[in-house]
């Protein structure tokens, strides 16, 4: 009997301790800043990496039914039924592929890192996937694609990384469905079927190719998608493969294509700007900027819009000088090949970076605000800081200024020079003044190295704070700068502030159109560059006449396949509609559709008003047949601005908006003299009795 309970006992226990030592999943949404440091920092050195948008779109080609602008969204923009668009299973054999050639150019051209489609939103896997056939192995070619870049990608030290779209236009369970799939009901899909599918595509994703870099998400946009399934498809992967970085796009907190994540709980390790380059960059924000270098990511045989090699290599050295990173795409044929305009901005960047990579690469945010002729990123040197500065405009006179600059220099060169023969840097008030030779070594972009004593003391120019660039009456403004013992000088003639002119103090009331401009002095010398803003008083408009009205606006609604706002004015509307407000509610269709909303709204005082259009896809407000806001585009929800000075009283305003596919909103909202911003509300709507 004893024996017998004994025997229980160590079963107890070794069923206890193995149930223990079972790992139990990691919370990896409060990771340390030390640990995501750590992670992040391959990734944050690289600045610069490959995209590429491949898959059985490349077939058609942008083709289809006699229209062309299609490309990886054909099997939506197109309308194919699945049957249809499964046959291209059967044609893709790319047999010209060569993922070392792939991979040589992409190390060539100075990319540290590859993303690619291992899945779009068309659902065909690149890679052999045991959990569908919708994937390369049941092609002609039967290859596994991605084992075969990542091997490449091992071998040439280059990062290897998953693009993975949570939309899934052809999985059963995935919804929604395509708002024009009448034939394939949702009845039966069970979304968190598709979930374990998903998850264990992406276990196959991270296992079976060795080193990953990253995993890119996509398609994150629809309803079905939320909060809580992402920071739960975080964790899983990042339980999975820990030290892979995740970006933004796993969870629902990215604002649009501005592509920065929201204030809030949300999962991601870095934000992703797409086709767009923030304005600024924000200190301690992980970001990545991906964009085409034609029209189209995936191959589109029609689109020669190709963005030209000096604007690709500026964009790189402008998203470096802000901290980010640049994921420039590339869309192969159905052959394997990468077109030929892409190979040729591709060596030409290469050939840049052999000899500029320094500048790009383990680089940090430039610490000017602004500089008029170029940009500029920075290092840690042993005596302090070394500060690349990107030369887009090469100065006639050959004096380049870097202004606001308190530190001493240390050493002064040209970056492509090989004997690095040292240039003249003068001190000239608040500015370095560096003599450069009359021609520069690169026409796109030269690099001055600029070596100074300890960290940067740049004193960038004063913000000019203001309600707006616009006034009825009057309106004041702040001038004041971050920085310690200086004072801020300035002038309202257009004329230079020097030690004579008037000091900041307190608030300026301005109540003519004037110019001001001002500067940052210490010890009545100038310590920083100047900053202009023109203020300008104007007449607000005039409200319209209009003897009755009634609430509610005037609109019509179109169904169409639009790229961007079609001139309504021009198509017959499928049904004119009454509505309170600018409301969606009365469409047909969930895709492929427009509307145009038309009435008057009621301004409750003279002054200047803020107009905001927040929508996915594209939107335009106009007021008094002003072009207001111009929120165009394909795009997700984003938010565009207006102003516009208006007198009390009845004006017209009209709103135009259009959606392509995926998900749809908008919103419209309004901020003016006495209130902050808030939706129109329907009680200032009307329509002309
Ligand atoms: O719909 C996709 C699009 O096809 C492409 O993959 C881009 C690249 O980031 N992402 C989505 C559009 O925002």
């Amino acid at each position: 009997m004893k024996k017998l309970f004994n025997y229980f006992l160590q079963t107890v226990i070794l069923a206890l301790l193995f149930i223990s030592c079972q790992q139990k999943p990691v919370d990896y949404l409060n990771e340390s800043k030390e640990d995501i440091d750590e992670r992040m920092e391959w990734w944050r050195e690289a600045r610069f990496g490959m995209f590429i948008h491949w898959g059985l779109y490349a077939i058609p080609a942008g083709d289809w039914k006699g229209e062309t602008n299609h490309a990886e969204w054909i099997r939506t923009t197109a309308q194919i039924p699945l049957d249809v668009y499964d046959e291209f299973v059967d044609e893709f054999n790319p047999v010209k592929f060569n993922a070392n050639d792939w991979v040589k150019m992409a190390k060539d051209a100075g990319m540290k890192y590859i993303v690619i489609t291992s899945k779009h939103h068309d659902g065909f896997c690149l890679f052999d996937s045991d959990y569908t056939d919708f994937d390369i192995m049941s092609t002609p070619y039967e290859r596994d694609i991605l084992k075969e870049l990542s091997d490449a990608c091992h071998k040439e030290g280059i990062r290897i990384c998953w693009y993975h779209s949570i939309m899934d236009w052809r999985h059963p369970d995935y919804i929604p469905r395509r708002g024009w799939e009448v034939d394939r009901s949702e009845g039966e899909a069970d979304f968190n079927l598709y979930i374990s599918y998903m998850k264990n595509q992406i276990e196959e994703l991270v296992n079976n190719y060795g080193d990953i870099g990253v995993l890119w998400f996509d398609g994150e946009w629809e309803g079905t998608w939320s909060n809580e399934y992402g920071k739960d498809l975080y964790n899983y992967v990042r339980n999975l493969y820990p030290d892979i970085i995740i970006n933004n796009r796993v969870d629902v907190g990215r604002s649009g294509m501005a592509g920065m994540t929201r204030v809030g709980e949300y999962a991601g390790d870095f934000g992703t700007p797409e086709q767009e380059i923030p304005s600024t960059g924000l200190a301690g924000v992980d970001w990545e900027t991906c964009m085409t270098m034609n029209d189209h990511w995936g191959y589109n045989k029609h689109d020669t819009n190709w963005k030209s090699t000096e604007d690709l290599i500026r964009k790189l050295a402008d998203i470096a000088s802000k901290g980010g990173n640049f994921l420039l795409n590339v869309g192969p044929t159905a052959d394997g090949l990468f077109p030929d305009e892409s190979i040729e901005r591709l060596k030409k960047i290469g050939n840049w970076m052999d000899v500029n990579s320094d500048a790009i690469y383990k680089t940090e945010a430039s610490p000017f605000k602004i500089l008029s002729w170029g940009r500029c990123t920075q290092t840690s040197i042993p005596l302090g800081t070394r500060l690349f500065l990107h030369v887009f405009d090469w100065p006639e006179d050959g004096l380049l200024k870097v202004p606001g600059i308190y530190n001493q220099p240390l050493n002064t060169f040209l970056l492509a020079d090989v004997g690095r023969s040292r240039l003249k840097a003068e001190r000239m008030e608040d500015a370095l003044i560096i003599k450069l030779p009359i021609t520069p070594l690169d026409e796109i972009n030269t690099v001055v190295v600029l070596d100074v004593a300890g960290k940067p003391d740049i004193n960038n120019p004063p913000v000019i704070e203001r309600e707006h660039d616009l006034f009825i009456d009057l309106i004041m403004v702040n001038i004041y700068s971050d920085r310690d013992n200086i004072e801020i000088r300035y002038t309202v003639d257009g004329l230079i502030p020097d030690q004579n002119s008037q000091v900041v103090n307190g608030k300026i009331k301005i109540n003519e159109t004037t110019t001001i401009i001002a500067r940052c002095f210490r010890n009545n010398k100038p310590v920083s560059d100047t900053v202009m803003v023109v203020i300008e008083k104007v007449i607000p408009l005039p409200p319209i006449q209009v003897d009755q009205v009634n609430p509610g606006l005037i609109c019509r609604y179109y169904e169409g396949d639009w790229n961007s706002l079609p001139d309504f004015a021009s198509l017959e509307p499928l049904k004119n509609i009454e509505e309170d407000n600018f409301d969606l509610e009365s469409r047909m269709h969930d895709d492929y559709y427009g509307f145009e909303f038309e009435g008057l709204i009621q301004i409750p005082e003279d002054g200047v008003y803020d107009f905001y259009t927040d929508s996915d896809d594209g939107s335009r407000l106009f007021i008094d047949d002003s072009l207001v806001v111009d929120n165009d585009g394909l795009h997700g929800m984003h938010m565009e601005e207006g102003t516009i000075a208006l007198a009390s009283g009845m004006h017209k305003i009209r709103v135009t908006y259009f959606e392509k596919g995926g998900g749809d909103d908008l919103k419209v909202y309004y901020d003016g003299p006495d209130f902050d911003r808030m939706a129109v509300p329907a009680s200032v709507l009307f329509k002309p009795k």
